[in-house]
């Protein structure tokens, strides 16, 4: 076996990626992003053993982490010479840790005393992988707590970026990655487990507040979905920073700005519609680029996740930021000293393009983040009194390309009439056009944002549940159908289950890397369970 990567819901044959990866992560870089993670626990380890350290290097420490974790994330990273570089910085960082907080690792598990030069990362690579936890156990629970954490510091990233963190976020990244080298108890993993949901909550809670102190709460909005007629720049992923500094830069230029797939809800920030050429959001979730990138005509911007493997055909138009990376195309570096990222490179090729050309016409509506739907609280409620309303259902979370997937699209079209979607992260995508109406007003899919935005959801059933003086979250008439595909997907759930919610039906597939035992435990405690097929679902939920 030259790879073994399980984290995605696409993973080949429902097991784990053992030649290449479906994704299209080559089976060299999967190793290296092993090595990447292995590096990332070391370091974990190291700096909670060691004296306190400057400031500085603890900031670093901190960076480095998100960074690396995040890299780590599903179509985030294709580019092995990055990460080497990552690795590279990171071991130079362990040294001065070990050196400054005066650790002695000389009986430290081995993640934390191994050093070694640039030209021996591949082979160490290949020694490294989740594979070596032999029991499948202790392996299931390790990633299922590595793959929260990787959510975790994808959030706090973003956070980040807009000078929002929280020490024990960090700390807790620490210490958990610390204790994943250890030899734990199953009792003691299912505990770091619940922790790191705890840490999904307080981090996305985290993130909101950035978001909302930065760019004011989303508000409903109608988004276009036709085109214009100067050239375009499509922005793609989760980072808001980014669009805000593209925004700026191009006002005056001539060059239109569109958002796809999970950056559709910028569109919803009352800070972004003050640019008139903020135009509207260009097709579909993550998984389409490939037609809709070559149809688009001019360069595209990925802040994150979700990149595909680009095609030869428009690869020169692909342009990447902060995490993620694909050798061949041009990277536009971070900010320096405060300053804001350069992106004139990517305006200027956006004048020699042509205009996007169309692929549908028409608007659609979201904001429905925690804010708006408290300021339609009574309309709400009333609905529900009245029984206009029966029930919620949230399908949150995030799409995929397998035809199993068209469930989704086929359950919210057999929703009966009196039930309202609640959605957050690119899985909306899978009937946010349908047209399904609405309730006294209020549209029967209220899309809240993005994937980190699920936790605008919680507010409004924790609100609910105020409301209507209930003693637990899940005596709401609320049914959980959430899809799931990378590891934020992981974050969202775990927040959820450590907030008590029961009967999670997550899909289209369950997690590869959930052992039987590790399952039979989500479903004593709190009955998680997959999909079947749309009839029998709908029997089952709707009688
Ligand atoms: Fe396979 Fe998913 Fe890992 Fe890619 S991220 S290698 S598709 S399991
Ligand atoms: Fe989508 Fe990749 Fe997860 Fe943020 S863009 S939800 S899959």
């Amino acid at each position: 076996m030259s790879m073994f990567c399980f984290q995605c819901q696409e993973t080949a044959k429902g097991v784990g990626c053992t030649i290449n990866g479906v994704c299209g992560k080559k089976k060299d870089t999967a190793n290296l992003q092993d090595l990447l993670i292995y590096v990332a626990k070391g370091i974990s380890y190291v700096s909670i053993r060691g004296k306190d350290l400057p400031e500085d290097i603890e900031e670093k420490v901190n960076k480095f982490l998100l960074d690396a974790l995040f890299t780590t994330i599903t179509n985030v990273n294709f580019n092995s010479e990055d990460i080497k570089d990552k690795i590279e910085y990171g071991l130079k960082l362990k040294r001065d840790l070990i050196k400054l907080g005066g650790v002695d690792v000389a009986s430290a598990p081995e993640a934390a005393r191994w050093d070694s030069d640039r030209d021996e990362f591949d082979e160490k690579a290949e020694k490294v992988g989740i594979l070596n936890i032999k029991n499948e156990d202790e392996r299931s629970l390790k990633e299922l707590i590595v793959y929260g954490i990787k959510g975790i510091a994808a959030y706090a990233e973003h956070a980040y970026v807009l000078g929002f963190q929280k020490r024990e976020i960090f700390e807790f990244i620490k210490n958990a990655l610390s204790k994943t080298l250890e030899n734990l108890s199953v009792e003691e993993l299912i505990d770091l487990v619940f922790e790191t949901g705890k840490y999904s909550v307080e981090v996305m809670a985290l993130l909101d507040e950035a978001n909302t102190s930065t760019y004011g709460h989303p508000e409903i909005t109608e988004v276009n979905l036709g085109v214009d007629k100067n050239p375009g720049i499509l922005i793609s992923g989760h980072d808001l920073k980014d669009l805000e500094e593209l925004l700026e830069q191009s006002k005056d230029s001539g060059v239109d700005i569109y958002t796809h797939g999970e950056m559709l809800p910028a569109q919803y920030y009352p800070a972004f519609k003050k640019y008139s050429h903020f135009k509207g959001n260009y097709g579909n979730a993550w998984w389409k680029q490939n037609e809709e990138f070559e149809k688009f005509n001019g360069p595209i911007l990925m802040t994150t996740n979700c990149l595909v493997p680009p095609r030869d055909s428009y690869k020169d138009r692909v342009y990447t930021t902060g995490v993620v990376s694909f050798p061949g195309c041009k990277h536009i570096p971070d900010r320096e000293n405060g300053k804001p990222k350069d992106f004139s490179e990517i305006i200027e090729h956006a004048k020699r393009c042509q205009p996007p050309q169309e692929l549908e016409r028409g608007k659609i509506i979201g904001g429905f983040a925690h804010n708006q739907v408290f300021a339609l609280a009574d309309k709400i409620v009333d609905a529900v009194k009245s029984g206009a309303i029966k029930k919620f259902v949230v399908m949150a979370g995030c799409d995929g390309r397998m035809k199993s997937r068209e469930y989704y699209t086929e359950f919210a079209k057999k929703l009966p009439e009196d039930t309202v979607i609640l959605t957050a992260g690119c899985a909306k995508y899978r009937y946010n056009k349908l047209n399904l109406g609405d309730i006294n007003g209020i549209p029967r899919v209220l899309d809240a944002g993005q994937c980190n935005d699920s936790y605008s959801l919680v507010v409004v059933a924790m609100k609910l549940k105020e409301i209507f003086n209930l003693n637990d979250i899940n005596e709401l008439p609320i049914i959980y159908n959430i899809a799931w595909y990378e590891q934020k997907a992981v974050t969202v759930l775990l927040a959820l289950l450590y907030l008590g919610v029961k009967n999670i039906h997550l899909g289209p597939t369950l997690p590869a890397f959930l052992s039987p035992t590790v399952l039979n435990f989500l479903v004593e405690k709190f009955n998680v369970s997959t999909i079947s097929n749309v009839d029998d679902d709908m029997r089952k939920f709707f009688g």
